[in-house]
This record gives C-alpha cells, sequence and structure tokens, in this order.
C-alpha cells in the first residue's frame, strides 16, 4: 500500500450502531389495525353520513411486496404500538446531560474511530449530518466533538436522503482543500419521532440507526481497509413530493406544531416515478467521467429507500438483475433510515473487496437530492 500527500482524499473506517429494539411489520399492522379500527368505531356515524373517510387497515404482505421491508429498528419501542399514544415515548433530557442524538452519534463514531486506527487527537472536524436534528443550536457535532474530546470544529447538516453522502463530499473538499487532516462524519437518524404511526401510507417505511464515517489524508492513513475517493458528484432539484413542514414557524403561525403535513409525508408513486431515472442517469454520468462502466464497479452501496428503487436502478445501470454481492439490500432489516442506508451498506459489506476494485456510494430522495462517491479500494 503506497499513500501519499497528493492522493485523494480516503474513506480509512466506518462505524454502525444498530438500536436493541426491532418492530416486526406484523407488530406494527396490528397496532396501525387496532388504531383504525377504534377510529372507524368513534367516527361511524360521520363515516355513515359520507363526511369523513374510514380508515383501511394496512397489511404486513403489502409492505414486503410494496417496500421489501420486514422490519425496523427503534430508538425506542415504548409508545409507537400503543394505540393511544402511536409515536415513541421518549423523556426529555436535562441540558447538562448528553442529548440523544448526541448519544448515538457518538456510539457510531467510536467504531469508526477504531476501525480507521485513530485516535481523537488525530481528528480536526466533526459533521452531524441527518433528516432532522433535535434543536437547532448548539450543534449536536459541538456537543459529540466535546464528548468526544476532539479539538478543531464541527457544525450540523440537513439534507434528508443525501445527508450522509452530502457530508462525506464536505469532509472530502475539506480534506482536499488542508483546511483539516482527518474529518469525522456522523449520521444520527432518529426517524421515529418524525414518523406518522396513523398514517397507512407512510408508517411502515422508517426504522433508527446511527452511522459514521471517517475520512482522511492519504498519507496519514494506516487503516487495512480503506477507500481512496476518485470523486464526488451533488445533483440537487426541488420537489415537495418528499416533505416536512415541521418548523419553528408554526409558533407564529398559531398551527398545530406535530399536524400531519409536519410530520414526513410524500406522494411515494411519483417519487419513485422521478428520482429512478435521475438516480440512473447521475450515475452512469459520473462513473463515465471516471472512465469506467457499471461492469467496472464491483459493489453498488445504495441508498435504501424501497427494494423496487434499487432493483429498478441497479437493473438499469447493469441491464440485468444485480447480485446481493453487487448491490447488497439492508432495508429489509432497517427500512428506510433516511440518509444512512448506504452507509450501513458500505460498514456491513466493503471489507471483502480486493485492493484496485471499484465501487459506489450512492444516495437519492428527498429535496430531491442525489449523491455519489467513486472509491477504490487501496
Ligand atoms: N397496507 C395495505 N395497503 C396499502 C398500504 C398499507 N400500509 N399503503 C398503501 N396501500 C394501498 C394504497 O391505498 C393503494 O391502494 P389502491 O390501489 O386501491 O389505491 C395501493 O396500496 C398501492 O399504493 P401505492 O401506489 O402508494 O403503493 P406503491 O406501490 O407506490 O408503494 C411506497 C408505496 C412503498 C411508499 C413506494 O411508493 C415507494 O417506496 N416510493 C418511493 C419512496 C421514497 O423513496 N421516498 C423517499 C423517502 S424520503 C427519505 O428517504 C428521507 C426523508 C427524510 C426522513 C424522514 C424521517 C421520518
Amino acid at each position: 500500500m503506497t499513500s501519499t500527500a497528493h492522493e485523494p482524499p480516503v474513506i480509512s473506517g466506518s462505524g454502525l450502531w444498530t438500536p436493541e429494539h426491532i418492530i416486526t411489520n406484523e407488530e406494527l399492522v396490528a397496532a396501525y389495525n387496532a388504531w383504525a379500527d377504534r377510529y372507524n368505531d368513534r367516527h361511524a356515524t360521520d363515516i355513515e353520513a359520507g363526511n369523513r373517510e374510514a380508515k383501511s387497515h394496512s397489511s404486513a404482505a403489502f409492505i414486503e411486496k410494496a417496500s421489501g421491508i420486514k422490519q425496523r429498528f427503534a430508538y425506542v419501542k415504548d409508545g409507537i404500538l400503543d394505540i393511544d399514544r402511536m409515536r415513541p415515548a421518549i423523556s426529555e433530557r436535562p441540558d447538562e446531560a448528553l442529548s440523544d442524538q448526541a448519544e448515538i452519534a457518538v456510539k457510531a463514531a467510536r467504531q469508526a474511530i477504531e476501525a480507521a486506527g485513530k485516535t481523537v487527537a488525530d481528528i480536526d472536524a466533526v459533521l452531524v449530518s441527518c433528516a432532522y436534528t433535535q434543536r437547532p443550536y448548539p450543534a449536536i457535532a459541538i456537543e459529540v466533538q466535546h464528548e468526544l474530546g476532539i479539538n478543531g470544529f464541527g457544525f450540523d447538516m440537513l439534507v434528508a436522503c443525501s445527508a450522509a453522502t452530502f457530508a462525506l463530499q464536505r469532509a472530502y473538499e475539506m480534506i482536499a482543500a488542508g483546511t483539516a487532516r482527518c474529518v469525522l462524519v456522523t449520521n444520527p437518524e432518529l426517524t421515529s419521532p418524525h414518523t406518522n404511526y396513523c398514517d397507512r401510507d407512510s408508517h411502515f417505511i422508517f426504522g433508527d440507526v446511527a452511522t459514521a464515517a471517517i475520512v482522511e489524508r492519504a498519507d496519514t492513513c494506516t487503516a487495512p481497509h480503506s477507500y481512496t475517493v476518485l470523486s464526488t458528484r451533488a445533483q440537487t432539484r426541488f420537489s415537495s413530493n418528499v416533505r416536512s413542514n415541521f418548523g419553528y414557524l408554526s409558533r407564529a403561525s398559531d398551527v398545530d406544531p406535530f399536524g400531519a403535513d409536519k410530520l414526513f409525508h410524500q406522494n411515494g408513486r411519483r417519487v419513485f416515478k422521478e428520482v429512478c431515472p435521475l438516480a440512473v442517469d447521475h450515475l452512469r454520468r459520473h462513473i463515465a467521467d471516471e472512465e469506467l462502466e457499471a461492469a467496472d464497479i464491483k459493489r453498488w452501496w445504495l441508498h435504501q429507500a424501497n427494494i423496487n428503487m434499487n432493483m429498478h436502478i441497479s437493473r438499469k445501470l447493469l441491464g440485468r438483475k444485480a447480485t446481493m454481492e453487487e448491490a447488497p439490500i439492508v432495508l429489509d432489516r432497517y427500512a428506510n433510515t433516511a440518509s444512512a442506508g448506504s452507509l450501513i451498506a458500505f460498514s456491513l459489506y466493503h471489507e471483502d473487496l480486493q485492493s484496485g476494485d471499484h465501487g459506489v456510494i450512492c444516495s437519492f430522495g428527498a429535496g430531491y437530492s442525489i449523491g455519489s462517491l467513486v472509491v477504490k479500494k487501496r
């Protein structure tokens, strides 16, 4: 393994924190259906008069077929399946205590630091990048930095589905520009507090997780499994088809800050139809710029929102069905973890690649946003 200061930045370690609680499709559907039955009973008169629509049952078979999801992990399971609550019950912590998102970011971060063979003294910057942060300030990243004892600086980024890839890209640029030697990127995706468990169309989609990665200069890297980042690409195109209106203006607008439109909602069909061609075109152009063809890519660590989306995208790229080895799927176990899916896949399935093998990390979804990194095993 050779490394010089002129080599591009490398990804030298990754971490994955998985919550201990699992919610199966069957458990989730039983709770939703009990909630829907009670809703229909309570509103029977209105429903019969045609003034209100009855809630239809959800189905575990539909969920698995439409999304590929079989279960999801929950940071806190209490409350989610309680039909009097339908949201997790997470106690508020005092200002002096480590916040929930910082805690799970730190757990993933410690793994990434160890995998990269670094100490906290080696790290110059901390990014926390995810779909939601639990408060606007002080930045969760600065709390993570403090908890780990890292010097330098930290900041938070929100880019929904592409938060992880866009943060890796910012880390790559800092290293390339010489403003940092080693950057810790974390993605504490606490999606359950923002999932509408009373919405049949989306109650099954999300799971909680935290991922982390170390991006550093090639000449400082001693990790056994490291990847040169050959290039990065980002693309955004505005769409309200995946949207959360949650925010501080609700206080001034005198509206319910937790109304259905303030939680995750989407036009899933439109997202599927519009994002797939964008992602295929984006990936084709990115690998072509590296003078690579789809067949040259040993592994596609793709965003994990929907198995049919991943199969469609990889089929278009390869001209045939991708194997699990080529494009691993983790959403059957983890569900959609907002930005973390491609990093979960990377964390679990990267050590077997051989020196010289190419891979692509790619996110696609809300924004719309698409982010990709072409990497080469060192
Ligand atoms: N059980 C049974 N039937 C159902 C259910 C259910 N749970 N839900 C819907 N149906 C019914 C519908 O009513 C419909 O019935 P009918 O045909 O009679 O009208 C039928 O099933 C088909 O419904 P859809 O057309 O909606 O079903 P799809 O095949 O399109 O599948 C999906 C729905 C799975 C949502 C699919 O459209 C999809 O995955 N699309 C892409 C979604 C996507 O990638 N979204 C991006 C997510 S954004 C993101 O990842 C990050 C956001 C920020 C994080 C937020 C954290 C909370």
